[in-house]
């Protein structure tokens, strides 16, 4: 049988400005010029600290010194982290700025824009119908956020997002369950919460449970929903090496990703770096959200070729007669046209994977972020299980991971859904039963602060307006909470439009590598880094620490209970009680002293036996989706005959960090500023228009007009645009079982003049 069926023209049909490879020379340009620029030195200090990557969950860094990865291998750091440590050393924002300019002005920011501004480095607050933030004393906020977070526990909140260090996380969650509040959004439940939801109900773990170390023993790595070459780069760094020891990648993603095709990676200059490492063996490209279809298709296709494990299923699973039989019974037509794939490249994906002798699943958001996003990672783990990939080295199901801290702050408790073990150890030093209220997460949460049910909201990180969907109802929202506190390095743009009804306070905070005190970060990968202390560079400046400024209002708040919050100050006493509270963290207790980082105990699966109750994986059906479209009618625009519905993904482009946007061009799909969509050929041509022309994209909540059509590798009746501009224009339909919107199928209109 032919291994590689590659879908035809136009599926993969570019246009003139998109390179060769993804990675390669600009890569180094890149290096080069920021390296050898005024902020070099600085830069090259920063990427010398011991601590962590500052950018993805991939992570580098630590003990071992900036270059080195858990595995000891060198030239383990990638231009997304210069990228992020350039935007952590900017100058600080001018002191007189904002006596200079008012909110209204600062709302017509860029996102890119308003990054640019420099760091934070004094606090500032806007009061109620004032139209200018101010410089604020710490005594003013004390006073005025002790008094927010004393009001009724389910009316305050936190929300935060994977940047800061497992203590922060550890003592938000405790001081606002300490509260009696369980309100803990997470940037997490826009992202892998589908993930984390899936693999806790299969295997009774949240989190990966392959190792970099057991990823270097695969053979074959199927890559679903993720752009690494841009996301998680030095993933690629293992693609790479994977081929060259004859192994396959099999890639589904209805994008084709240059980078997912071939890559050149500065880690092997001279055999990748110019010509580029072939990564896909594979590449298919289904219908935006109908992963669920295409994997039940692979199932099937294992059945008919015979790879099925049955002996495995038999003793390490349940439910796998009725994953089986949904497989069977579902015909090749239903299958095929749900995803858009055809049978023979569904078959040749299972026989990769049904002859391949270590197979690794990776996914990450065009899996998730679907209404049926925990579905889509059911069925990814049903196929790993059904082959036998599960339960040894080199075979697994792997999320890739966001935030550099993301999974740490799940880890330590940040979440609605607090595991039993910890609830227990939180009774335990609090001396009371933990009754806990259902929560927030993070749709919850604005959909609660729209209906006025939020008092107080606490932002560690992140965007909590720009993150979502819906940007109109994200301003509604958080205007209706009387206190927004902000603890952030950098301004964003959901710190001039995410204004409170009476207080929005920004509190600068140092970042990672500035620290006064030792941090510790969580990889996706389950590798616990320690982060040195350090020093920042701003001048005079009036910074605080995530956890100096959590324990002082912890303090004035609580006094002495359960815990003594100012001599948590000192984070070695918070690290003893995340190693007597956290599962599998028991080895961060000695971490001060023998510096020695370690992978989390209990989450790496080598061996088929599962944290269920019945220590078997369970296995469930999934249903395919129905992916119907609204009709050009059903959206409130005039009838014309020139519109057409697509299905729009809405992503990253190769230069931003989720909301922060640091270039404005996309090189790699040829995009040349952020306010385009990139379609298929043929769908322009549909509806008479061609590359470069402008047009309206509407959605179910608004509109951006003069949006420019480019010609990219993206299927037809998909296309693809850049949030988060794009949030405007969509309401949120979530996944329902965790509150992830579907960020990855948006029923868009399109028409030109
Ligand atoms: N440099 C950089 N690194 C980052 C981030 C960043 O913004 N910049 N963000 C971090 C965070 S928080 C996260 S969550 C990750 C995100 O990492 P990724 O998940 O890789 O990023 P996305 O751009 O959201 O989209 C991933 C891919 O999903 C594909 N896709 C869309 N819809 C579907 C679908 O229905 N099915 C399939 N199979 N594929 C689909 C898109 O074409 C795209 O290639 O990266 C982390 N790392
Ligand atoms: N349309 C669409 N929307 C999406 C997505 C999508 O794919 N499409 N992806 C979703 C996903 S996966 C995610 S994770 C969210 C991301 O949502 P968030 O995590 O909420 O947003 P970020 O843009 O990562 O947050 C950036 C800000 O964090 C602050 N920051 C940086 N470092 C630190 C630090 O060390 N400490 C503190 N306190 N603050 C710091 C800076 O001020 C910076 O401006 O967006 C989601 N929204
Ligand atoms: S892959 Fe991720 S963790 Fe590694 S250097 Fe790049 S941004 Fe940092
Ligand atoms: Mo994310």
């Amino acid at each position: 049988m032919d291994t590689n069926p590659q879908p035809q023209p136009p599926f993969h049909e570019t246009n003139e400005n998109t390179p060769e490879i993804g990675g390669g020379l600009p890569v180094i340009e890149y290096w080069a010029k920021h390296t050898l620029s005024p902020e070099g030195p600085h830069l090259w200090k920063t990427l010398f600290h011991k601590s962590a990557c500052l950018s993805c969950s991939w992570g580098t860094g630590g003990q071992k010194g900036g270059f080195t990865n858990e595995a000891g291998e060198k030239l383990q750091r990638c231009m997304k982290s210069v990228e992020a440590i350039s935007a952590e050393i900017q100058p600080p924002v001018p002191v007189h700025f904002f006596d200079d300019h008012k909110i209204a002005d600062l709302q017509q920011l860029s996102s890119m824009e308003a990054d640019r501004l420099g760091r934070l480095s004094f606090p500032v607050i806007r009061r109620a119908g004032r139209d200018h933030y101010e410089r604020i004393s710490w005594d003013e906020i004390y006073a005025i956020a002790t008094d927010a977070f004393k009001k009724p526990p389910e009316r305050v909140a936190s929300y935060s997002s994977g940047r800061g260090s497992n203590e922060a996380a550890f003592l938000l969650q405790l001081l606002l369950r300490t509260l009696g509040s369980n309100n803990l959004a997470d940037c997490s439940d826009l992202c892998h919460a589908p993930s984390t939801t899936a693999l806790k109900e299969m295997f009774g773990t949240n989190t990966s449970i392959v190792s970099l170390e057991s990823l270097k023993q695969a053979d074959c790595v199927v890559l679903a929903g993720a752009n690494s070459a841009y996301n998680h780069p030095r993933l690629m760094n293992e693609l790479i090496k994977l081929r060259d020891r004859g192994g396959k990648v099999i890639v589904i993603n209805p994008v084709m990703e240059i980078g997912l095709v071939k890559f050149g990676s500065p880690a092997f200059p001279v055999k990748s770096l110019i010509p580029g490492s072939e990564i896909a063996s594979l590449y298919l490209q289904p219908i935006p959200g109908s992963d669920v279809a295409l994997f039940v298709g692979i199932q099937k296709a294992l059945i008919e070729q015979g790879f099925v494990q049955y002996d495995f299923l038999q003793a390490h699973t349940q439910g796998w007669e009725a994953v089986l039989e949904q497989a069977r019974s579902l015909s090749w037509e239903t299958i095929t046209t749900t995803c858009g794939v055809s049978q023979p490249e569904i078959a040749a994906a299972a026989t990769i994977i049904g002859t391949s002798k270590g197979v690794v699943f990776g996914w990450a958001m065009g899996i998730t972020q679907h209404t049926n996003g925990v579905d889509n990672v059911y069925s990814i783990a049903n196929t790993a299980l059904i082959s036998g990939q599960i339960g040894k080295m080199g075979a697994g199901v792997m999320p890739v991971r966001g935030h550099s801290n993301v999974q740490g702050f799940g880890s330590m408790g940040v979440t609605v859904k607090l595991k039993e073990e910890i609830k227990q150890a939180l009774e335990q030093l609090l001396g009371r039963s933990l009754s806990l209220p259902k929560g927030y997460h993070t749709r919850d949460l604005i959909e609660a602060a729209e209906a006025g049910k939020v008092d107080s909201l606490m932002c560690v990180g992140g965007n909590i307006y720009g993150a979502n969907p819906d940007s109109a109802q994200a301003k509604r929202a958080l205007g209706n909470i009387d206190t927004i506190i902000y603890l952030a390095t950098k301004p964003n743009i959901g710190h001039f439009h995410g204004l409170a009804k009476t207080h929005t306070i920004i509190i600068p905070v140092l970042n990672r590598f500035e620290n006064p005190h030792k941090t510790t970060v969580e990889s996706g990968n389950n590798f616990v880094r320690l982060n040195d202390e350090g020093k920042t560079h701003l001048k005079n400046a009036d910074l605080i620490s995530e956890v100096q400024f959590l324990t002082e209002l912890a303090h004035r708040l609580l006094g002495k209970y359960p815990v003594e919050w100012r001599k948590l100050q000192d984070t070695r006493y918070v690290r003893q009680l995340i190693a007597t509270t956290i599962p599998g963290y028991e080895k961060i207790a000695t971490i001060d002293d023998t510096s020695e980082e370690f992978i989390i105990s209990g989450r790496i699966v080598t061996e088929p036996h599962f944290k269920t109750p019945s220590g078997k994986a369970k296995m469930l059906t999934t249903p395919l989706p129905n992916l119907a479209l609204p009709q050009p009618q059903d959206f409130d625009i005039d009838q014309r005959a020139n519109s057409l519905v697509l299905a729009l993904m809405t992503g990253r482009s190769y230069s931003q960090h989720n909301t922060v946007v640091y270039k404005i061009d996309d090189q790699y799909r040829g995009m040349p500023h952020r306010h385009c969509i990139l379609m298929n050929r043929l769908d322009a041509e549909k509806i008479g228009l061609a590359q470069h022309d402008l047009v309206t994209v509407q959605g179910d909540a608004d509109k951006l007009e003069n949006v420019e059509v480019i010609y990219g590798a993206v299927r037809e009746g998909a296309a693809l645009m850049f949030y988060p501009e794009v949030n405007v224009i969509f309401k949120a339909r979530t996944e329902t079982r965790c509150g992830t919107p579907a960020y990855k199928r948006v029923p868009v209109v399109v028409y030109g003049k």
